[in-house]
């Protein structure tokens, strides 16, 4: 059902070449942008209507309007089920806490008397965030979108989710209810690459009845599938994008102290989101190792969306059990494979925790798993995937904020400078850069003191 990696008795090369021995998903963006470039041109050129188009080819159903109407927010949060409703808004209120934390203070720095350099937090205008609808409905993905924009401060928050046939066109009723809850009325309903091409580009031709369209936005994050990512990587530039989200991934760092029937538990959970999902576990324990392969197959053996999900998952060539020396291999293996979410399950796990370098979030001990910080941690879960986690952060407040700096000097604080502003612009071959210091004092360069 899972395979296994024996990396005990050697030694572990280093950097990609360790990459290279680890399991992962194939994820080849590259390959579906020459798919998602038309339907970018049309939407560009075509607007709301190409949307529309697009959304009865690749949805199944055709809709008259792509913004959802504030009834149909407003009824979805009627009719939602009252513990669903009670976990969302626990969701919400664990999700501020740890967001507003978050929060950047404008600072100053006096780099000369008279001179100073502000760095300003300033909020994007506007984002747009995608929520997927395919087999995936996630009102806790709309969370973990809308909380750390709100928090950042961004005015303009447009959602979009693809038309369901199912429920009229609109998008899941349970993702309508989740932006009632979190007050957001600016909702479409359309998905994939066209989404993605809608809010980068605006569809001005708006709806039937003569309303206005979506306006384009300068950011867009949320997770998506294959063709959601190609559009945001084909679109990046005209707007912002968060980390590209390919197919979760948990890896689990064990040892024999580990109970097999959590590890076998958190594997399955994440698992269970896709074919493509990985699941790894590195552990110095074969007995473990053989305890988790047996409770692996117990569990899947009651478990839900096992043949088009669970089991793909789990034979795929993205999971294994790796088996290493030491948890000190362990670490450099989960280090090198930098996974979206890592559990460290060991005797001493916190103190393994703090060094770990690359990994989108880390859950520490018996009682952190995945799971927990899917809906109810108060951390965020749209984190980067792939390997990126060497490279770029979750979704946090600061996704959405800009870091101006604002540059203050007065004539002495210049005066003081100048002669090193223009003896570098001459470095450079670049003396009008030079000029425009000169020009302020008489053309001269003025004496440092
Ligand atoms: N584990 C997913 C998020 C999710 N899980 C949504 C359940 N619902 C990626 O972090
Ligand atoms: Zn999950």
């Amino acid at each position: 059902m899972i395979s296994r990696i024996d990396l005990r008795g050697e030694t572990l090369p280093e950097g990609s070449a360790l990459r290279d021995l680890l399991p992962r998903a194939e994820f080849d963006v590259e390959a579906a942008l020459e798919k998602v470039r038309p339907i970018c041109e049309d939407v560009r050129h075509h607007g709301a209507a190409a949307v529309i188009e697009y959304g009865e080819k690749f949805d199944g159903v055709r809709v008259e309007d792509l913004r959802v109407p504030a009834e149909a927010i407003a009824r979805a949060l009627e009719e939602l089920d009252p513990a669903v409703r009670a976990a969302l808004e626990e969701s919400i209120r664990r999700a501020r806490l740890v967001h507003r934390e978050q929060r950047r203070t404008t600072h100053t720095t006096q780099v000369v008397p008279g001179g100073t350099v502000t760095e300003k937090w300033i909020p994007v205008d506007r984002v747009g965030l995608y929520v997927p609808g395919g087999r995936a409905v996630y009102p806790s993905s709309v969370v973990m979108n809308v909380v750390p924009a709100q928090e950042a401060g961004v005015e303009g928050i447009a959602v979009s989710s693809p038309p369901q046939k199912e429920f009229g066109g609109l998008p899941h009723p349970t993702i309508l209810a989740a932006c009632a809850l979190l007050g957001v009325d600016e909702v479409y309903a359309a998905g994939g690459a066209q989404a993605i091409a809608m809010f980068a580009y605006g569809t001005a031709d708006g709806a039937a009845d003569g309303r206005p369209g979506c306006a384009p936005v300068d950011l867009v994050t949320g997770p998506g599938n294959i063709y959601v990512a190609a559009a945001k990587r084909l679109l990046k530039g005209r707007i912002g994008i968060d980390a590209e989200a390919g197919p979760t991934e948990i890896a689990v760092l064990a040892d024999a102290t580990a109970d097999p029937v959590h590890v076998a538990a958190d594997l399955i959970s994440q698992a269970e989101h896709d074919p493509m999902a990985a699941s790894v576990l590195v552990t110095d324990s074969d007995e473990l190792a053989a305890a988790v392969e047996a409770e692996l197959k117990a569990q899947v053996a009651v478990a839900r969306h096992v043949d088009d999900r669970i089991a793909p998952a789990l034979a795929g060539r993205q999971s294994a059990i790796v088996l290493v020396t030491d948890l000190e291999d362990g670490l450099r293996v989960v280090n090198a494979y930098g996974a979206e979410h890592l559990e460290i399950q060991t005797a001493d796990a916190a103190a393994l925790a703090d060094r770990v370098r690359n990994a989108g979030a880390v859950f520490v001990g018996p009682w952190a798993p995945v799971s927990l910080g899917d809906y109810c941690a108060g951390s965020n879960h749209v984190l980067p995937t792939g390997g990126c986690a060497c490279h770029s952060s979750g979704l946090s407040v600061q996704s959405f904020l800009r870091g101006v700096h604002i540059v203050d000097y007065t004539r002495d604080a210049l005066a003081d400078v100048a002669h090193h502003v223009v003896t570098l612009a001459e470095a450079e071959d670049l003396p009008a850069h030079g000029a425009a210091i000169k020009a302020r004092f008489g053309w001269k360069v003025p004496e440092s003191k």
